[in-house]
């Protein structure tokens, strides 16, 4: 077994990024948030990569922050803990969601603390039946951080947001689907060969036209016509792709498309 926490392999388009550090439950340390980051410079500059997958090694998907690094002894300075998501937390989750191409979470198992969250900031999230999401936060004081408390309640509702936030309770995998925070929930014994196949049909989708639709669809605070007007300059770059011209070609010519990614 790897001795690095986390593992980035990149073949057939799909770039797969494991958080490995499975006897912590894949749990944040400042030399994994390192690793990660390192990981994710590389995916942003490898053409080849049209879809990352973001999933952890074990039973468990991520238990959030690592709470031995906590652990100060009597006397000593507490941490800041701002400090920590200023430099590691939010600067993940806003590269998840700015990377220009699906970023597919498959949640493994166990999702807490920023581990839950950082699940939901990925584009498609997939979570196998025995999964589940705790805000487990509240439990030691602390708020929904890594964006819980922006999506939690644009996915859920506030009162499911409020509920999940102040509760930690855990919720199941099939809950969460049913509650709109996931996209699905597969059966434990289907769950890899799902994911499977979602990467693959993604890493040969038309790579920009995603990218844009992320673009378009997290511009959330746009007014309508604003919208209208992100959905005129973003149609107008698509219609001058390759893959754009492609489609329609293989539309008219009865065939399967053969998308680029450009
Ligand atoms: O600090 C900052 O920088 C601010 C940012 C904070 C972001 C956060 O994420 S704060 C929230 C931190 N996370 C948690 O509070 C979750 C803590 N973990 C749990 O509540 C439970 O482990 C789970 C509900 C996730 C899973 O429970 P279970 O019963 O399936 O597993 P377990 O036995 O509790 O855990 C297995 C092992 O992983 C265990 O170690 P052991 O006893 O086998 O030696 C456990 O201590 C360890 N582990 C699990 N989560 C963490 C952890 N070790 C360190 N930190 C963890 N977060």
């Amino acid at each position: 077994m790897s001795d690095r926490a986390i593992l980035l392999d990149v073949r057939d388009g799909v770039a797969r990024v494991t958080l490995n550090r499975p006897d912590r439950l894949n749990s944040f340390t400042v030399a994994m948030h390192g690793e990660l980051r390192a990981a994710l410079d590389e995916v942003k500059t490898d053409a080849s990569v049209r879809v990352l997958l973001l999933t952890g090694a074990g039973r468990g998907f991520c238990a959030g922050q690592d709470l031995a690094d906590r652990a100060v002894a009597p006397g000593d300075a507490p941490v800041d803990l701002g400090q920590s998501i200023e430099t590691y937390y939010r600067p993940l989750v806003l590269t998840l969601r700015m990377l220009p191409m699906p970023v597919v979470c498959a949640v493994n198992g166990v999702a807490a603390g920023a581990g839950a969250n950082i699940a939901l900031a990925c584009d498609i999230v997939v979570a196998t039946k025995s999964a589940s999401f705790i805000q487990a936060f509240c439990k030691i004081g602390l708020i929904p951080d890594s964006g819980g408390t922006y999506f939690l309640p644009r996915l859920a509702g506030t009162a499911r947001a409020m509920g999940l936030a102040m509760l930690g309770d855990k919720l199941p995998a099939e809950q969460a689907a049913a509650w709109g925070l996931i996209w699905k929930c597969v059966d434990d014994a289907e769950f890899a060969g799902a994911v499977e196949a979602l990467v693959g049909d993604l890493a040969r989708a038309p790579t920009r036209g995603l990218a844009a639709i992320k673009r378009a669809l997290y511009a959330e605070d746009n007014t309508l016509a604003a919208q209208l007007d992100l959905e005129r300059d973003l149609q107008r770059e698509l219609g001058y792709s390759e893959d754009y011209r492609e489609g329609v070609a293989a539309f008219l010519g009865k065939r399967a498309p053969n998308f680029s990614g450009r």
